[in-house]
């Protein structure tokens, strides 16, 4: 028996085919559509722009979002994986003879291809980072945020080839491969539910087993999460003052705060920070990488700050760190979030002094924020002009 690759109808199995994917593909499309729209939020509340309606408020509206991408995200590997799996006797179909009909199906294959390169590139590199491991050189963020755009437009494309595909398999007969003729097909809808059950089984479990770390009541069961919850002062820390290279300066006792607005500047040590009107608010950390937790914290209102030195609290603000190593040393506050006095350069957590890995001396905390701009170690705060 010589060797020989093999054919579509050597691998169908009975729960292949268009009911099965047509199903898992609502589930993933539904998962996929929902990271979509709240990665591109993301995205933009990074940097909002003026056009976008968003301010500080709801204070947890990032939290939620972010919960819901990561979550999302999650939820969407073992539904692709199944998807791929149901579909996979297609990658051994022969391309057709007569040459217009092989231009077509070069064309459908070249876009599914970019539609599977493009979901699975978004779903490893969202897990990966998630983890912290960057074994890339280029931007995360850029790069995923590209990519979101070449796997939606590539999903539009295929939903609308496979429009008359998916109708079929989900139209009007429930059971539209259900042949009343063979016996056998009574096993083969049973075969196709127990895939389905499947992918959704595994699909919950895998939100549920990552989806605590944003989700208070779900924190025990999330033994997946990359962050369990713990941490000093009741907050996990995403990037200590060692691994930041700020140790040193934050914890110089001769440290001062420079606040500057043009050419005046206001110099405060932390004891003078300390003798200034201090408020206390109950805000959330909410990290890009999906875990939050909300937290107490006391402080200087960023607008009080900004009138020593005579400022419109309209203003925006660049925020410096003391940090030496590494990405997000600096953020810029937009002046709808400086307005708010919610908006705290903070020196206490849950009722004590930061820690050195929560941000001491001060730190940035701001309502409805992407926890990579509530900057630690805070050194100057700068009026732009
Ligand atoms: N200077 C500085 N501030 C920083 C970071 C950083 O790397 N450097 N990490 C940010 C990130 S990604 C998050 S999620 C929050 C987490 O705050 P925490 O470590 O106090 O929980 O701090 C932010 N502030
Ligand atoms: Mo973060």
């Amino acid at each position: 028996m010589g060797l020989r690759l093999p054919r579509v109808e050597d691998l169908q199995s009975r729960a292949h085919g268009p009911a099965t994917t047509s199903r898992v593909g609502i589930w993933l499309g539904l998962a996929f559509g929902i990271c979509f729209l709240t990665g591109i939020w993301s995205h933009l509340q990074y940097d909002p722009p003026s056009w976008l309606p968003v301010g500080p408020s709801p204070a947890s509206l990032y939290r939620v979002t972010q919960g819901l991408h990561v979550a999302t995200g999650f939820a969407s590997i073992p539904l692709l994986l199944v998807k791929l799996w149901s579909v996979y006797p297609r990658l051994f179909l022969r391309p057709p003879r007569p040459s217009g009909a092989l231009v077509v199906h070069l064309l459908e294959r070249g876009s599914i291809a970019v539609l599977v390169g493009s979901a699975l590139f978004q779903v490893v590199s969202g897990a990966l980072n998630v983890v912290q491991w960057y074994p890339w050189a280029f931007s995360f963020r850029a790069t995923h945020e590209a990519m979101a755009w070449v796997a939606i437009g590539s999903l539009v494309l295929h939903v609308a080839v496979k429009l008359p595909v998916i109708r079929a398999a989900l139209g009007a007969n429930p059971d539209p491969d259900r042949d009343p003729e063979d016996p056998d097909d009574g096993e083969a809808v049973a075969d196709r539910r127990t895939v389905l059950r499947t992918a959704l089984l595994a699909s919950a479990a895998t939100t549920l087993l990552t989806a605590g770390q944003a989700v208070p009541g779900l924190r025990r069961v999330s033994v997946f999460a990359v962050r369990d919850g713990d941490g000093p002062q009741g907050l996990p820390v995403n990037r200590t003052a060692e691994a930041a290279g700020a140790t040193e300066a934050a914890s110089d006792p001769d440290f001062v705060l420079t606040v500057r607005h043009g050419d005046r500047e206001v110099r405060l040590t932390r004891a003078d920070l300390a003798a200034l009107p201090q408020r206390t608010h109950r805000l959330p950390i909410a990290c890009v990488e999906g875990w939050s937790r909300q937290a107490t914290w006391t402080g200087v209102a960023v607008r009080d700050l900004l009138a020593l030195v005579d400022a419109d609290p309209g203003s925006d603000v660049r925020v410096t760190s003391m940090q030496t190593r590494g990405a997000f040393a600096s953020s810029t506050l937009p002046a709808d979030w400086v307005a708010d006095h919610r908006t705290l350069l903070a020196l206490e957590l849950n009722g004590e002094t930061l820690s050195l890995d929560h941000g001491y001396p001060c730190r940035v905390i701001a309502p409805n924020r992407p926890g990579v701009l509530q900057t630690k170690w805070v050194e100057g705060l700068e009026v732009a002009t």
